[in-house]
């Protein structure tokens, strides 16, 4: 059957095309159904998921799936977390969000990078139209690093240095940030929220 992918950012939804793409299901963006966007009220990644995923189902009668992301800074209290799209503004300027988590971290003189430990979580969801839902969430850990590094990928992945890689995820294809053979699917947050989910519902 069809799914609907309920997200508009282009990095993510390129993300989640290749992470669907061995399964032969066949996706429909948001975007590409003129589907709007709904308000992200929630109070963390797992009930903003939810909220985009239900949208989108309903609105499409198609079972949807979105995902809720977003940077974790340990010395900033875990900002800016499900704030990371908004602390880009209007305008989407992610480097002067990375800018702006520098500058913080600056003035709390976090400068060794055991004080710039930081993590990625991806809450995923899957709704249909029936009601029924399937969550998951997964993270991965790193350090942020300065000045930003590389040109692939999205959002906050030239600062983002995985723990035990010498790359960014900005300095990565979107292959190695899922994760590479032998190991396979599990190295982004995304990737490794996706296997959750697939153990659950879209392999059998
Ligand atoms: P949708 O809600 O339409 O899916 P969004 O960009 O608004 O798009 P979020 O509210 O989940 O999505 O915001 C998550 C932000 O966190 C996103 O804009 C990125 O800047 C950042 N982020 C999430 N995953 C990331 C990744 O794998 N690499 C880099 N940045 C990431």
């Amino acid at each position: 059957g069809k799914l609907v992918i309920a997200t508009h950012n282009p990095g993510k939804l390129a993300e989640m095309r290749e992470l669907l793409a061995p399964y032969g299901i066949e996706a429909v963006s948001a975007g590409e159904l003129g589907l709007g966007e709904p308000e992200e009220t929630g109070d963390s990644f797992q009930a903003n998921a939810r909220i985009k995923a239900e949208a989108a189902a309903q609105a499409a009668q198609l079972p949807a799936f979105a995902d809720d992301s977003g940077l974790a800074v340990d010395a900033l209290n875990g900002a800016p977390g499900i704030y990371s799209a908004r602390w880009a503004g209007d305008s989407k300027d992610f480097n002067a969000a990375m800018a702006q988590i520098e500058r913080l971290l600056q003035e709390r003189g976090a400068a060794a990078p055991a004080q710039r430990t930081a993590h990625f979580v991806s809450a995923l969801c899957v709704a249909w139209p029936d009601g029924h839902v399937e969550e998951v969430e997964a993270r991965a850990d790193g350090t942020l690093v300065w000045p930003p590094r590389g040109t692939a990928g999205f959002g906050y992945d030239p600062i983002f240095l995985p723990d035990g890689h010498d790359r960014t995820f900005g300095e990565m294809t979107s292959i190695e940030k899922h994760g590479l053979p032998p190991l396979g699917l599990g190295l982004s947050h995304r990737a490794k929220a996706f296997v959750k989910l697939a153990e659950i519902c879209l392999a059998g």
